[in-house]
């Protein structure tokens, strides 16, 4: 059965020994964000594990290394703040920081199982005959389960708030780094419609408080979000558009928002199929937006198409501040919230952060999409320190010439890959999760004027290092075997290997070298 909601989950958690209760007063500002960093392996402190003695900082390493190899296992525990001062409201951070807490929050043994599902339903076929159509029925059960039910009314509405009551303040909102612009809810999912088709998209993107009844509405600039303003403003600029927020929810709901799918596809109907059960949809207080019943705080309200504030600077998912930019402002006049919260969050910075895990299953989940249209590829990683967009490293099968450079073109079109900055393709037989593997045969397959090409396009917003916000260069790296059929006329060595036979002989006498 799905989670009935975030305090479903959390107990789960606690169940399964991931998640520790704070019950000392800890300041949101600056000092959770401290304390978050210190159960993370990738930025405890020297000191602190020197002090814990070799044995526990090795044993912290071994945890943290995850199925994968080179993945990260964890960032620590989930932490649950039930003091967070200022607030009377308990703030979770840290519930997806893990390989096992993502499985845990899909409701699955391992990530591939999810996989292994999306797979199922591209591979449906037309039936053949009556024993097919039999065969098809429960998966198309299944379909119709993923669609977002409307219900009259839910948790989500047991207080509610309008206009000079609503006080955001009255949230545990962190200030996570020193030099951040404020406080800013970092794991929002935002409603909108596209003004056009009525669609709905939801989105996580941060929002910075500048008072108690407005915030910043962080859109990047190829966001869907963004689209809906831009198109909704082309229409009629002094006009506003309804928003509406969900802070916390069942975890598959909660990490919809983050899901790179296409424009107009439903984050929700997606929320759906990764909760095996609809999500239970209700009508807004104040606008006509809908919004899970399930959510813990529920912020609504409407973002004026005229109206552009500063935002930032924000300590962000690439280890540096993220600049002050021109953003929309979203007001807020209605709050509506359970009687006793749970205040969802989490805290970016140097990687790998809690934000690695959501991409992590990000990459593992749209594995099987990326095969169905591109059958060549084997495997794919992003490493963390690549921060997702820095770099993708691609296993193909190549079977004609410049098959790399096709993948490289493939992917910097394929929705926010466009966003990759560098590429590198390496053949089948290289592991791509085992990173001095691809290092050491990416540089041995290189001959770096022939193999690297750069193009032109959309880069990621938070880029820092591209010329114009926005717009750059992107790198593909050719890392496989050169092909006669490429140019390259001059034979390519084996890999050097040793044959079964010595191996065996020498296993047969291994133990008498007594080495
Ligand atoms: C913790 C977290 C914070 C994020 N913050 C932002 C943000 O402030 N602005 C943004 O445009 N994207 C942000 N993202 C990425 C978007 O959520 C992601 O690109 C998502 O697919 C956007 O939804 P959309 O495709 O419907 O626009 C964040 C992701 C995570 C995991
Ligand atoms: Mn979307």
């Amino acid at each position: 059965m799905a989670y009935r909601d975030l305090r479903d989950f959390v107990r789960k958690l606690e169940k399964e020994g991931e998640l520790k209760r704070v019950r000392t007063e800890v300041d949101p500002i600056l000092e959770i964000t401290e304390v978050v960093q210190r159960v993370g392996r990738g930025a405890m402190p020297h000191g602190l594990v020197a002090a814990q003695g070799e044995t526990k900082a090795n044993r912290l390493r071994e945890r943290n290394v995850g199925p994968k190899g080179a993945t990260p296992g964890d960032v620590g525990p989930a932490l649950l703040f039930e003091r967070p001062r200022g607030s009377r409201i308990p703030l979770l951070v840290n519930a997806f920081g893990s390989v096992r807490r993502m499985a845990l929050a899909l409701e699955v043994g391992d990530l591939d199982e999810v996989a292994a599902r999306i797979r199922g339903f591209m591979d449906l076929q037309s039936p053949q005959g009556l024993f097919d159509k039999i065969k098809m029925l429960p998966k198309l059960a299944e379909l119709g389960s993923f669609f977002p039910k409307s219900v009259k009314t839910g948790d989500c509405k047991e207080v509610i708030h309008h206009g000079k009551d609503v006080n955001l303040s009255d949230f545990p909102v962190l200030k996570c780094w020193p030099q951040d612009g404020g406080r800013f809810i970092t794991f929002p999912l935002v409603f909108t419609r596209n003004p056009e088709t009525g669609k709905r998209n939801v989105g996580m993107y941060r929002m910075q408080l500048y008072d108690e009844r407005t915030t910043g509405m962080h859109w990047q600039t190829q966001k869907h979000g963004a689209e809906h303003f831009r198109r909704a403003r082309a229409a009629n600029p002094e006009g506003r558009i309804p928003v509406s927020v969900a802070v916390g929810s069942d975890p598959a709901t909660a990490i919809a928002g983050m899901l790179p799918i296409p424009p107009d596809l439903d984050e929700m109907m997606f929320a759906g199929f990764l909760r095996r059960e609809p999500v239970d949809m209700v009508k807004c207080e104040t606008n006509d937006l809908e919004v899970p019943a399930n959510a813990e705080i529920v912020l609504e309200g409407y973002v004026n198409l005229n109206e552009m504030r500063t935002e930032g600077p924000f300590g962000d998912h690439t280890g540096f501040y993220s600049l002050e930019g021109e953003y929309p402002v979203f007001h807020v006049e209605c709050v509506t919230q359970k009687k006793d919260p749970i205040y969802l969050t989490t805290v970016v910075g140097p990687p790998p952060q809690e934000d690695y895990f959501l991409g992590y299953a990000v990459e593992r989940v749209f594995l099987p999409v990326m095969k169905m249209q591109y059958p060549e590829i084997v495997d794919v990683a992003m490493p963390a320190e690549g921060i997702f967009h820095n770099l993708m490293i691609v296993a193909i099968r190549k079977s004609y010439p410049g098959h790399a450079r096709k993948i490289m073109n493939a992917i910097w079109s394929l929705g926010q890959a466009m966003f990759t900055k560098v590429i590198v393709v390496v053949d089948h037989d290289v592991d791509v999760h085992d990173y001095k593997q691809v290092v050491w045969k990416t540089l041995c397959a290189l001959d770096p004027e022939r193999d690297v090409q750069f193009v032109f396009g959309p880069t990621d917003t938070l880029d820092h290092a591209a010329r114009i916000q926005d717009y750059g260069s992107k790198m593909g790296i050719d890392a496989t075997r050169k092909w006669l059929a490429e140019g390259f006329t001059r034979p390519w060595p084996d890999e050097i290997l040793m044959d079964g036979n010595t191996k065996a002989r020498i296993d047969a006498i291994w133990k008498t070298l007594d080495i």
